[in-house]
């Protein structure tokens, strides 16, 4: 399913803005091969760097998928931001556990997160530019700032700041960034917010915030998103988009029905599209990356999830890879300008 362009790259007209990324898979790098080279010069590995990808036993690393996908990124020249390193989702239970399947201590726990670390930031040192140090330790809802989970329970909250200097000591020279979603909604941000400024506060060594940005054909409002970065930006820290999406489907909307987006639903993709690139734009001296979490519509981690049996058209590019009317509204905005 590889093609031939005519459409400019998209990279190359937001050259002097921010790269353009995409998140990739072993499969996407063939099935997408050209597509990906083309339009993007950044990747992010969808899964294969998540703890449980490459760290299964405690004794055993499996860095082939994310070898694989490094060397993608190398052989095209591309880009490569790393996902992620401390998260409650998609870490292997072992982790957690002592010998007999009790809980591990603290130390233990900081021990073998740092071990982690090392390994793997150590692994591709100089070739990641950005980590994803941290993912979702904020609660959605409210007034507790961060989420209970196996980290919190065990280690405190200051996991969080020791996993930045773990990093920061593995690869001096990568950016490392919290990266979190529902970033725009005004409670969550507010509660991000204290969790930046805490961190900045105490020293630690955090250089950006990753809004991750699956948003959707309503949601959030463009002030909401504006709000969101000026707020984020007050900090002083880079701001990266860094799973960009816009699902089809209000967050309610359960139906199953569809085989194709309707008219309606494109046409307010678009207008979606432009808008967020407009104001991409207008903030481009904070803003240091977006990267899509996918390439084009003939693949996406929203197929299926969250309603079973339902397929999703968040992207750019179709099911062909062929350039969508969104695609021309975010090209038009460079191509077009003045
Ligand atoms: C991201 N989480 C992750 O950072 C990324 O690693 C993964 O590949 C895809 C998306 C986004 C997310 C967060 C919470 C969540 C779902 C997705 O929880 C829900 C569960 C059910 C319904 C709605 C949200």
């Amino acid at each position: 399913m590889n093609r031939t362009f005519t459409e400019p790259s998209l990279h190359q007209l937001y050259a002097d803005y921010f790269p353009i990324g995409a998140a990739v898979n072993p499969r996407t790098i063939r099935q997408q091969e050209a597509l990906i080279a083309h339009h993007f010069n950044s990747i992010t590995a969808e899964n294969e760097m998540k703890f449980i990808s490459v760290h299964p036993d405690p004794d055993r690393y499996t860095f082939e998928r994310a070898d694989e996908l490094m060397a993608f990124a190398e052989r095209h020249g591309l880009k490569m931001r790393g996902h992620t390193l401390v998260w409650h989702n998609q870490t292997s239970g072992w982790l957690f556990e002592d010998k007999i399947g009790g809980r591990v201590s603290r130390e233990e726990l900081l021990r073998r997160m740092k071990e982690h670390i090392d390994t793997v930031v150590g692994r591709y040192r100089g070739r990641i530019y950005a980590w994803d140090v941290v993912n979702e330790v904020i609660a959605d809802e409210g007034e507790e700032l961060l989420r209970r989970s196996l980290w919190t329970e065990i280690a405190g909250d200051s996991f969080i700041a020791k996993a930045f200097e773990y990093a920061h000591a593995a690869d001096p020279e990568a950016e490392l960034f919290y990266n979190d979603y529902n970033e725009s909604n005004p409670h969550k941000r507010e509660k991000i917010y204290r969790l930046l400024k805490s961190l900045i506060e105490q020293g630690v060594p955090i250089h950006g915030f990753g809004m991750q940005a699956h948003w959707n054909i309503y949601d959030p409002s463009i002030d909401e998103i504006r709000a969101a970065i000026e707020r984020y930006a007050s900090l002083g820290l880079k701001l990266q988009l860094t799973e960009l999406d816009i699902s089809v489907f209000a967050f309610d909307d359960r139906r199953t029905d569809l085989k194709e987006p309707t008219a309606e639903m494109l046409k307010l993709q678009e207008a979606r599209y432009e808008d967020i690139f407009k104001l991409l734009i207008e903030y481009r001296d904070v803003i240091t990356g977006v990267t899509f979490w996918g390439t084009a519509d003939d693949y996406t981690w929203l197929d299926h999830f969250p309603v079973r049996g339902r397929k999703n058209w968040p992207l750019l590019f179709d099911t062909r890879q062929e350039p969508k009317n969104a695609y021309w509204r975010v090209a038009n905005l460079v191509l077009k300008q003045p």
